[in-house]
């Protein structure tokens, strides 16, 4: 019997580290620990049944909408919904932002949430890692009215809790409420998470860099002059490129070895690719609760100050020494600042 303890204890435990809490963010972290345990119930099997493929549909960013997505979209969605303990939520999979009309006057719940269901969901079919990130903020309007865009819109400096799960060789489920990042992992065979990684800290450098170097071409030139930094035959490099095309994933390696992720705006893709809201912003707050650094290359993510709901934004993100240096390399080309 191992003596780690278990998320419901933690959420339990560290009740009172949540500001004016009534209990609600507990349960909307058990809510999302429940949600976790379904979906990656299907991820897991996912080469057994017939879930695998598109679902037939597109989501709002024209993406081919894999049935995992769609699934675990339904799946977070109604486990949320069902227990009424947000006003309002937004999904990467859903056009505009869901307002909550539940029975019990819904209305009055403080928490919204927003979330990429299943983010990487087009490497499923060849059996690489998947991850869900979420990021929940207390509503700004008042208590007891339908919420609107402006509670979804706030910048990521005041999110109260922000996480992922990792569905890979094992399932780990890792967030923050502000006070240092915690990661649990799961015990598929008896459902229970427990606390195997406490106050994950970002090693201040790191010799992994992940990006899609495919776009190299494309990319602004500040860039290019990184990657080139990140190759030099030095003592401490060349670094290693670890690239898998999953966020949560090459996110959670560097976080744990050291290393930095980069989406950045290429030509291509003239605002970067990832979603500011329920993509960067939670990854963001995690790297610095964690001692790392996130940056659109000029800007803290946390700061920026969001104008639609699915914008993207350029990200840097991990140790804080490597995307220090890379910052270095884009400020010489400050007319890359604005995109
Ligand atoms: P590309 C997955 O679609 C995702 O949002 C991230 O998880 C991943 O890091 C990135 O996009 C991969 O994008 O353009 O390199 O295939």
């Amino acid at each position: 019997m191992n003596n780690h303890i278990t998320l419901g204890e933690y959420i339990i435990d560290n009740q009172k580290d949540f500001q004016y809490s009534s209990g609600e963010l507990s349960l909307l972290l058990s809510s999302i620990r429940l949600a976790s345990k379904v979906v990656n119930h299907e991820v897991n099997k996912a080469g057994l049944v017939d879930i695998l493929g598109t679902a037939g549909n597109t989501n709002i960013q024209g993406e081919d909408q894999q049935k995992l997505d769609v699934y675990a979209n339904e799946v977070f969605m109604r486990t949320l919904i069902n227990r009424e303990i947000v006003c309002g939520i937004a999904s990467e999979e859903e056009d505009d932002f869901v307002i909550i009309e539940g029975k019990n006057k819904s209305h009055d719940n403080k928490y919204v949430i927003l979330i990429d269901p299943l983010d990487g969901s087009s490497n499923v079919d060849v059996n690489v890692s998947v991850g869900t990130i979420f990021s929940i903020y207390r509503r700004v309007t008042p208590l007891g009215t339908p919420v609107t865009k402006e509670d979804f819109m706030q910048p990521g400096n005041l999110q109260v809790a922000a996480g992922y799960v990792v569905y890979g060789t094992s399932t780990m489920l890792v967030y923050t409420t502000g006070n240092g990042v915690q990661g649990f992992t799961l015990n598929p065979a008896i459902g229970v998470y427990y606390l195997s990684h406490p106050n994950i800290k970002f090693p201040e450098d790191g010799n992994i860099y992940s990006l899609n170097e495919g776009y190299y071409i494309h990319f602004p030139q500040g860039v290019k002059d990184y990657l080139k930094y990140c190759q030099e035959e030095e003592e401490d490099r060349p670094y290693s490129a670890r690239y898998i095309g999953s966020l949560v994933s090459d996110f959670h390696r560097n976080m744990i070895k050291g290393g930095i992720y980069i989406y950045p705006t290429s030509s291509k893709a003239p605002q970067g690719k990832l979603r500011l809201l329920y993509e960067c912003n939670p990854m963001a707050f995690l790297a610095e609760q964690a001692g790392g650094e996130a940056s659109d290359g000029y800007r803290r993510i946390l700061e920026i100050k969001p104008t639609e709901l699915h914008q993207r934004v350029p990200i840097f993100v991990g140790s804080k020494n490597m995307v220090n240096k890379a910052k270095e390399f884009m400020a010489n080309y400050p007319e890359d600042a604005k995109y």
